[in-house]
């Protein structure tokens, strides 16, 4: 009995300082708050970007890697969502983790409200009293949250709606052809803004990463940067700086617009680049074979030389076809094969003469050129003989004799300077 007695009297109090132990263990690894020092810096914000209460700052600390969340919700129980399951590492010995909270979360509907063309992704908090929630969820599942009370008030709530934001034309051709060589991009902003984007998304070479493809606003915009009205941009795909243009290929075209306190809203559009590229063309070898450095008055100057399509990109061409002999009072215009911007075009300049590049040929004819959708095209990676003649009926200007060269122009955008002057040959035009 008394042996009995003392093992009772014993083992009670060693049964329970091995539960005092026990849970001073789990205390000590791995039981203490996932989630702790949590704070709202207010209790109240007004987001109206007018500087006074616009932000607060939340902060937070985890004892273990959790997905953090943080929401709000209304009077009604509907949730607002800031912050959703994001992994974070445990704060350790670090500060807590802070982030601003303006009022603003990911984008939400109200009741009967019926978005037309463009997708909020995030939106300011209506006024009213808001429970927030920050709550921190491990692997396995363990949950913690805190609550607290933000009263939202003069919340500046208008949309920058983006309406009918347009692409035309929806299928372009960015090659300096002068033909659908740039898109435009036309869109309403409801709001003054903070940001405007516009911009092409594609896939990289790879088919591995998204690449953007900005698009410039128009400096001819009707409404000026930041300010409510319709904004217009203008893309050529980069070509007109010599640049190569995305791949061809069908891209998705994004419009993304901030308003002053961090709305987002996104509309989006598709655009197609068909042919795209940069024209590279010459004059082969840059020589020009002349029928003569003399000729008399009435005879005819021939010239013979090889075009060369070095691109992917289709050359386009206008008339008159190669062979075509001029009078030497005649010009291109007088012919009706007047200057089309983006065409390719032999030319012939004599010194004398009183406009740059007269007499100007295609640069093939039917047996080498194609064509499309009206216009005529040197292939890519093409070569096309041109030749052509100047009748000269009378003897212009002071010089002779004069230099006369051959030039490959491209109407309205350059002749380049290695297509420029090509070849000189010293003419004598012999008066009786
Ligand atoms: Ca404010
Ligand atoms: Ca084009």
């Amino acid at each position: 009995m008394v042996r009995k007695n003392v093992f009772q009297q014993f083992g009670f109090p060693l049964l329970a300082l091995g539960a005092i132990v026990l849970s001073l263990m789990l205390a000590g690894c791995g039981e203490q708050p996932l989630l702790s020092e949590v704070s709202f810096s207010k209790d109240r914000i007004t987001p109206n970007a007018d500087g006074e209460d616009d932000v607060l700052v939340i902060r937070y600390r985890l004892s273990r890697s959790a997905y953090l969340s943080i929401y709000f919700l209304d009077e009604t129980g509907n949730r607002y969502v800031f912050r959703d399951r994001e992994l974070r590492a445990p704060t350790g010995e670090r500060e807590p983790y802070s982030v601003y909270f303006s009022g603003v979360v990911a984008g939400y509907t109200l009741p009967g409200e019926n978005f037309e063309g463009f997708t909020v992704t995030r939106r300011v908090l209506q006024d009213g009293v808001y429970t927030w929630v920050v709550e921190a969820t491990e692997e396995a599942g363990h949950t913690e949250r805190v609550t607290g009370t933000l009263t939202i008030a003069d919340a500046d709530t208008a949309l920058p709606e983006l309406r009918n934001f347009t692409v035309f034309p929806p299928v372009f051709t960015p090659n300096r052809d002068g033909i659908s060589d740039r898109a435009r991009m036309n869109v309403f902003v409801t709001k003054p803004y903070a940001t405007l984007m516009v911009y092409l998304l594609g896939e990289d070479l790879l088919g591995e990463d998204e690449v953007r493809y900005h698009v410039g606003e128009d400096e001819r915009s009707p409404a000026l940067p930041g300010e409510r009205g319709l904004h217009t941009f203008d893309y050529d795909a980069g070509v007109d700086q010599g640049a190569d243009p995305p791949p061809d290929g069908t891209y998705t075209v994004w419009a993304e617009v901030q308003d002053a306190i961090g709305q987002w809203v996104v509309a989006t559009s598709t655009l197609t680049i068909q042919n795209g590229g940069v024209p590279r063309a010459y004059i082969l070898n840059a020589e020009v074979e002349w029928s003569a450095q003399s000729v008399a008055l009435g005879e005819t100057l021939y010239f013979t030389l090889t075009v060369e399509n070095d691109s992917v990109v289709p050359l386009r061409t206008s008339g008159p076809p190669p062979g075509t002999v001029y009078e030497s009072d005649q010009n291109y215009a007088t012919l009706g094969e007047t200057i089309q911007s983006g065409a390719f075009r032999v030319g012939i300049h004599c010194e004398n003469a009183l406009i740059n590049y007269p007499w100007r040929w295609a640069i093939g004819d039917d047996s080498v050129l194609v064509k499309e959708d009206g216009y005529l095209y040197l292939p890519p990676f093409t070569r096309s003989v041109v030749t052509g003649g100047i009748r000269f009926v009378s003897v212009e200007g002071k010089r002779n004799p004069q230099y006369c060269w051959a030039g490959l122009i491209h109407e309205d955008v350059e002749i380049s300077s290695v297509n420029d002057r090509v070849d000189p040959v010293f003419l004598f035009i012999q008066v009786p």
